[in-house]
């Protein structure tokens, strides 16, 4: 099968770069997203989401004519569906909207032989409803079924897997996983990420890649919330975490991961309430893993709470109203500036609506800070805010917060959820 011309619906942190990765192997690409900004900044040669390198691609695809955006979809030989797939009411149930509105993008320009993949993480038997409902828009169409070979429609499931951050290397080198309804949708698919991919393509069904990708996500999941319910036995039982991982890491079979304020993030903090929507009764570990991770926030709030007590209680001069508190990073992991689902800023945002002195916001990778609500947090840089505050909470371990001498932060109250000060 050859590919001249590739749609990619959703221009966001994994369809633009992918776009351009295409459009980087001189394959036409129309990109369609439903902001007219993120059109009109595509059209222009620039990038809306702060990632390495991608400035430089998707400029260098503009100017060489390779891809443009719209609006609106275009026929073309493979649609790549990469669109949000978030949650929604109290059962976390996976919310389709997006994918939905995305096949009656699509349908009207479909021609027998496309191919669709479907990259947004979604629960199992999402590729087959895609089938379903592009059949219901397009009756002349025989769309696929899982174990029929015979179709005009071809459709995949290839989760994207890549790092924020180190997306555009991670796009070239991971393997990718290619589900197939049928086996003539997998090799297509296949043949079509192997423009760019250096990785290997491994080829299963569409349910298996659908679960793959949930998998994947809940496995960190998991051991992250093993690692944060240590910190809170560590923290009863007056021993430092970090050391007893250290120590217990040193067995040649054990690799406990990282405790942390929480879980953050448009991924990990999300995916696995697709497989408990789907299997509640079956799922018990990876409910009570999100569970964990998401009581985090409240037990660092508690610790501040504490600390604040301790501090008024060495200082009987002192009220409430004196004390300034600051937190270090927003941002839901090291050195980005990416806020979705940030736990650190949910604390952060806690912290300042309940206490009455100040409390103080340190972000190095946030500059303007006018353009959100980040409610009563005031602003400062790091060495303004070591300056005045009493009680010191590090939220994200951001590089520059590492480099801060230990000695600074005597007389202080400190909280140190990454265990970067506080060994
Ligand atoms: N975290 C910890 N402790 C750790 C590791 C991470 O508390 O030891 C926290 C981070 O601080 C952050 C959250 O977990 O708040 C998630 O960060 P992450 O770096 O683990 O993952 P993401 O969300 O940036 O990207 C994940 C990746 N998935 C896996 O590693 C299995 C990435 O490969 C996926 O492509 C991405 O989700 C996605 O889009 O699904």
């Amino acid at each position: 099968m050859t590919f001249e011309k590739v749609t990619v619906i959703g221009l966001g942190y994994i369809g633009l770069p992918t776009a351009a990765m295409f459009a980087s192997r001189k394959i036409k690409v129309h990109g369609v997203d439903v902001s007219q900004h993120v059109v009109d900044t595509v059209n222009q040669g620039k990038v809306h989401i702060v990632e390495p390198e991608l400035d430089m691609i998707v400029q260098a695809a503009v100017v060489g004519g390779y891809l443009k955006a719209s609006l609106t979809a275009e026929p073309s030989d493979a649609f790549l569906i990469a669109v949000p797939t978030p949650f929604k009411g109290d059962n976390h149930e996976p919310d389709l909207s997006y994918i939905e509105s995305s096949c009656a993008t699509i349908a009207p320009v479909l021609k027998k032989g496309d191919l669709i993949i479907l990259e947004s993480t979604s629960p199992v038997g999402t590729a087959e409803m895609i089938s379903e409902w592009i059949g219901k828009l397009r009756s002349d169409l025989k769309m696929p079924k899982m174990g029929q070979e015979e179709s005009d429609i071809l459709i995949a499931y290839c989760p994207e897997r890549v790092l924020p951050g180190h997306i555009l290397r991670e796009l070239v080198e991971n393997d990718r996983v290619i589900g197939g309804i049928n086996s003539r949708s997998s090799l297509a698919a296949s043949e079509l990420y192997k423009t760019f991919v250096m990785g290997e393509c491994i080829v299963t069904n569409a349910r298996t890649a659908e679960m793959v990708k949930l998998t994947e996500n809940s496995f960190r999941d998991v051991n992250i919330a093993f690692a944060n319910e240590l910190s809170i036995i560590c923290d009863k039982l007056g021993i430092s975490v970090w050391e007893l991982i250290r120590l217990a890491n040193r067995h040649p079979r054990v690799n406990i991961l990282q405790p942390g304020p929480g879980v953050g993030g448009h991924c990990i903090a999300v995916d696995p309430w697709f497989i408990v929507s789907q299997s509640p009764k079956e799922a018990k570990l990876i409910r009570t893993a999100r569970e964990v991770n998401d009581g985090k926030p409240s037990w660092v709030i508690d610790k501040v709470k504490v600390a604040l007590a301790d501090f008024l209680q060495e200082n009987p001069g002192k009220s409430v109203r004196d004390v300034s508190i600051a937190c270090f990073g927003l941002a839901f992991k090291p050195d980005i500036d990416d806020l979705r689902e940030s736990p650190a800023l949910h604390i952060a945002k806690e912290i300042s609506s309940v206490h009455a002195g100040k409390t103080f916001a340190v972000e190095p990778n946030i500059t303007d800070f006018a353009a959100k609500a980040y409610g009563k947090l005031e602003f400062q840089g790091v060495e303004q805010a070591l300056d005045k505050a009493d009680i010191v909470v590090l939220l994200v371990d951001h590089k520059e917060f590492k480099k801060i001498p230990v000695d600074l932060l005597k007389g202080k109250k400190v909280v140190d959820t990454r265990g970067i000060w506080t060994q």
